[in-house]
């Protein structure tokens, strides 16, 4: 009797030390992306899963003008007072460094990508990477976060050249805020 009492608790420990260990466990993130003209429309969607190290995201917009390219970029603050770049809390450039294995060519860590428009108003784009977490707490989460659309494109080959100067601000409006959720 005592053995299978031993037995019935190691097994309920280590469910219990599965179901801490959340690293592999799926985590889903996501907002509705606003216009910032007044009138609250929704003018695109963000969803992201991080699973296994990897968070895989997804900007699409609609109702914008054909041709157009937008840059997305996450953002600290909130949308009534958009903040800075958001790069993990860290003052330096992140075009030398890697995600995914692969070199991520833009100076913040989230910088998203630019996003190209289609003759219907319609464009997405979908971003996998290792420089972001959901719902870890640590200083890669994008929990939080806002995702800010751009009037216009972000040139990031240009500002990882080693002749742009650093910290120099594009003037590029915001027209679209959301707030990451996990
Ligand atoms: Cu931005």
């Amino acid at each position: 009797m005592r053995s299978i009492k031993i037995v019935f608790l190691a097994v309920v420990m280590l469910f219990f030390l599965q179901s801490c260990d959340n690293k592999n466990e799926l985590a889903i993130a996501r907002t509705s992306i606003i216009a910032l003209d007044g009138t609250g429309e929704e003018i695109g969607l963000f969803y992201a899963t991080y699973e296994n190290g990897v968070t895989s995201a997804t900007v699409s917009l609609t109702g914008m003008p054909a041709g157009s390219i937008h840059a997305v970029h996450l953002h600290d603050g909130s949308c009534d007072n958009i903040g800075m770049h958001w790069n993990q809390g860290l003052d330096k450039s992140f075009c030398g460094e890697e995600s995914m294995g692969k070199d991520w060519g833009k100076p913040f860590a989230g910088d998203f990508e630019n996003i190209y428009i289609d003759n219907f108003g319609s464009g997405s784009r979908s971003v996998a990477t290792n420089l972001w977490t959901i719902g870890t707490g640590n200083s890669t989460d994008i929990d939080g976060k806002l995702v800010v659309v751009h009037a216009m494109a972000s040139d990031f080959v240009l500002e990882c050249d080693p002749t742009h100067i650093p910290g120099h601000m594009h003037i590029n409006p915001k027209i679209g805020c959301g707030v990451i959720s996990y």
